[in-house]
Formats: structure tokens, C-alpha cells, sequence
């Protein structure tokens, strides 16, 4: 046994285990004489979210992430960028109706240590994600919908406003002249946010919020606010997060799956192919839709892909701040994992 073999088996950890921390080796072998402690500087911030809307709230939560904040706060205050931001029509304010005119969000947000909050099918609430954090840590639920999720908003200080705005409202006015229901692949602006981030400590959060798809039954529920489907959070692991059509995502539990993939060994690129590709098989003859995933493991490393080309997703790190189309399925074809 070579003496960093001993060294780690002296800190009574397996290397597996000591990378599922983030923690090259030989770091800590620098960092430990006597007392065994493992370097935080080998691990590096990153942020990664979804569509083009996602680059200013990437920058949002740089801003905590850069300064040794929270991931959870973190992907909390960035989400909110494209949520406050009227000209952004599928997420929060000014977001797209559903069929009868009334804007309905949904939202989630998972910590580090496993912790979920939810809202859904709330309406009137500018910032939903910030009502799903306060579900997390208030209150003894994970997940409030309705007039109920509304109701618990105003009971913290959250004020009723009308969503629908001008522009929304003209083209819900339109939509209505021939009120085809027929959601359109990937329109910039009709999407969601997810975000997941890794901070300085090694901590992994998630964030997804959306006003869901526009013209939907009055009622429906997507993906984004159901944990596991459009985000999960392990921090052993990794996290993952979806956009596009809700009940694809629901349907194959795609958030978890991505992240039980990377448990089992597959690089966040590879957890997301096959993701996609357990979609893909479920539906048969049925590939006219978008579904984008995004993954980020403990490591710091990411995926994205997607059915459809044009999924855009923006990723920050200490040395990048990036924007990048994803690769696609019907670019690439079936990999073999
Ligand atoms: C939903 N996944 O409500 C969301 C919407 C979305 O591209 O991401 N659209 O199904």
C-alpha cells in the first residue's frame, strides 16, 4: 500500500468517497498534517440554469456563490430575476395564462440536506419560489397548493398582485381566436427556470419556477413543482433540473432519475442522455416536443441535453460564464452507456 493509500485509509474514508466530496485526494493530503481535514479549496462554485432568461439570474447567483454564500440562497435570489421581470412570459410576472386568462405558478426548491418546499397552481404571488422556501423551512409540509398556498403567502407578509400583464393579456386574447391548444417547441420565452448550484462548501441546492405552459386546462399542474421530477437535490450526488413538457418529465421522474444515474457512476452528460432517452422510448411516434434537462454532480461537473435542438442553458464557474446550446437528441442519436 503506497503511503497516500495509507494516508487515506488513515482518514477512515474510501477515495470514492472522498471524491464524492468534491475533494481531490492529493489535496487533502496537502492540507492534513495531524488533524484530519479536508480542503475546501479544491472546490469550485458553479451555477448552471435553463434558457436564455437564465444568464442575468445566473449572474443574480454568482453574486452569493462568488462571495462563499449559500447555494440556496443562492439559487433562490436568481430564480427571482426572470420571476420579477414582466417581459419574461413564462415564469412568475407577466407570465402566459392558462386557457381561462388567470396566470398560475408553479415553483420548488430543495437544500443540501435533502429539504423541499413547493407551491403550486398559485396564483396572484410575484415571487412563488420564495413562498416554496418558506414552505421548506416553516412549516412541518412540503407542498401547498391553491388558495391554501396563497392563503400561507399572505400569512407571511406576501401581497396580492394581478400577474397578467398588457402584452399577456393580448396574446391570451389572440390565442383565444382559435384557442388551439397545441404547446410550440422551445420558444425562448415560454419556458421554465431551473437552476442547480454547488457553493464553496460543497453544497448542492435547486431551484425551478414557472408559470407553466401557457393555454393549459385551469387546474394544471406541471413538472416544476414536484420534487423529484423537475428538481431533486442529493448532495452526495449531484442535482438535476427539467423544462419543457411537464408530463413527460412527471411521467419518467426525470429530476431523480438523472440523479440516481449519477449515483450509480454516469457522468451528469451521460445521466441526462439517458434521461432523454427513457422519454423518448416511452413515447413512441410521439417525439413532436421539448423536454431539456441540465445536471451537476458533486464534483462540479455538468450536463445538458435535450429532445429537441435549441435548448439553451448558461453555466458559471470561476472560469467561465457561459451560454451554450445543448446538444440533442435528434443531433447525436442513441449513445450506449
Ligand atoms: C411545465 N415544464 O409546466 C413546464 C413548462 C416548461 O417549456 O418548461 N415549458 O410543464
Amino acid at each position: 500500500m503506497g503511503s497516500r493509500r495509507k494516508f487515506i485509509k488513515k482518514l477512515g474514508v474510501t477515495l470514492p468517497a472522498l471524491s464524492i466530496l468534491g475533494v481531490q485526494a492529493c489535496e487533502a493530503e496537502k492540507e492534513t498534517k495531524g488533524a484530519v481535514s479536508v480542503s475546501k479549496k479544491a472546490i469550485k462554485p458553479v451555477v448552471i440554469s435553463t434558457w436564455k432568461f437564465g444568464f442575468p439570474a445566473n449572474e443574480k447567483a454568482w453574486e452569493t456563490l462568488e462571495s462563499g454564500g449559500r447555494a440556496l440562497d443562492a439559487v433562490e435570489s436568481g430564480v427571482q430575476v426572470p420571476e420579477s421581470d414582466p417581459n419574461v412570459s413564462s415564469v412568475g410576472y407577466g407570465g402566459l395564462p392558462d386557457r381561462d386568462g388567470n396566470v398560475t405558478l408553479d415553483s420548488c426548491i430543495m437544500d443540501e440536506s435533502g429539504n423541499a418546499g413547493s407551491v403550486a397552481f398559485l396564483q396572484g404571488i410575484k415571487n412563488p419560489i420564495r413562498v416554496a422556501r418558506l414552505v421548506m423551512e416553516k412549516t412541518p409540509h412540503v407542498m401547498l397548493v391553491g388558495k391554501g398556498a396563497q392563503d400561507y403567502a399572505l400569512s407571511q407578509g406576501f401581497k396580492v398582485e394581478d400577474l397578467l400583464t398588457e402584452k399577456a393579456r393580448k396574446r391570451w386574447e389572440k390565442w383565444k381566436t382559435d384557442a388551439n391548444y397545441q404547446p410550440e417547441i422551445n420558444v425562448e420565452d415560454h419556458d421554465t427556470i431551473g437552476m442547480v448550484a454547488l457553493d464553496k462548501n460543497g453544497d448542492l441546492s435547486g431551484a425551478c419556477t414557472t408559470s407553466g405552459l401557457a393555454w393549459k386546462m385551469h387546474g394544471r399542474v406541471g413538472d416544476s413543482p414536484i420534487i423529484g421530477a423537475a428538481l431533486y437535490v442529493d448532495n452526495e450526488v449531484g442535482a438535476a433540473t427539467a423544462t419543457g413538457k411537464g408530463e413527460a418529465v412527471i411521467k419518467t421522474v426525470g429530476a431523480f432519475l438523472i440523479v440516481e444515474l449519477m449515483r450509480q457512476g454516469k457522468s451528469p452528460q451521460e445521466a441526462c442522455e439517458i434521461a432523454i432517452q427513457r422519454i423518448i422510448d416511452k413515447n413512441p411516434g410521439s417525439k413532436n416536443f421539448q423536454v431539456g434537462y441540465l445536471a451537476l454532480n458533486k464534483q462540479g461537473e455538468t450536463g445538458a441535453y435535450s429532445i429537441q435542438k435549441g435548448f439553451t442553458y448558461n453555466e458559471f464557474n470561476p472560469d467561465k460564464k457561459e451560454q451554450n446550446q445543448a446538444e440533442h437528441y435528434y443531433e447525436t442519436g442513441v449513445r450506449t452507456y
